[in-house]
């Protein structure tokens, strides 16, 4: 799929009104405030500055959506998580990505991004369960922050409890995982399986 190195800023989402009509096959980016979601987007589709990225968590306050061509699109969704976010705008978050899951009727999978240094955190976990039959994807990003062995150790540990090739190491600094996470979306994107919406609260 060529369309990667094309992709364009489509719109950013803060509100449930402002989200786009459904439109072509799409891939949603979720997890952790800060773990890597916008840096993962930038790394898959080569752009370096595409999408916003920050050192300060919570950076992506909106579901930001990006065109690929007029055949796929990628979603940026905001990160959970983080301690210092007041309450109102968490629940802000719950409503927001809650409808957005619930209501794309064209969102094909779901790349969900964890820190590999603290993955599988509950609100992780609660993530995954609330995805029920969408399908997902892990990347362990931050990978070139671990030993050899430790990432080793990782993937076995991720394997264990999700399957095989389910999660793949990730780092967009030395692009470990790149081409793994790329080919996946780009089946998700080309081979949609139409798959019921998640129907539980998060
Ligand atoms: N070492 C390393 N740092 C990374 C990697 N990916 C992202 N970062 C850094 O982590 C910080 C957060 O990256 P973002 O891509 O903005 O994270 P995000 O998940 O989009 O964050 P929010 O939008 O706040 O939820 C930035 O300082 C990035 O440079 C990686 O693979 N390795
Ligand atoms: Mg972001």
């Amino acid at each position: 799929m060529r369309a990667f190195a094309q992709a364009l800023f489509l719109r950013a989402s803060g509100r449930i009104a402002e989200l786009p009509p459904p439109g072509p096959p799409e891939v949603a980016f979720a997890g952790r405030s800060n773990v890597g979601k916008s840096s993962a987007i930038n790394a898959l589709t080569g752009r370096r500055a595409l999408a916003r990225t920050s050192k300060t968590p919570g950076r992506t306050q909106t579901i930001n959506f990006y065109a690929l061509g007029d055949q796929a699109r990628l979603a940026d969704l905001p990160g959970y998580g983080y301690a210092r976010v007041p309450q109102a705008l968490r629940a802000h978050w719950r409503e927001l990505v809650g409808a957005y899951l619930q209501s794309a009727s064209r969102l094909t999978g779901v790349v969900v991004v964890m820190d590999a240094r603290h993955p599988f955190t509950p609100l992780d976990e609660q993530l995954i369960d609330w995805l029920g039959d969408v399908a997902f994807f892990v990347l362990l990003t931050k990978a070139d922050k671990l030993s050899r062995s430790a990432q080793a150790t990782l993937l076995a540990d991720s394997a264990r409890r999700l399957g095989r090739n389910r999660a793949t190491l990730f780092s967009s600094i030395t692009r470990q995982g790149v081409d793994e996470c790329r080919d996946r979306v780009a089946q998700w994107l080309t081979q949609p399986q139409n798959k019921k919406p998640p129907v539980k609260g998060i």
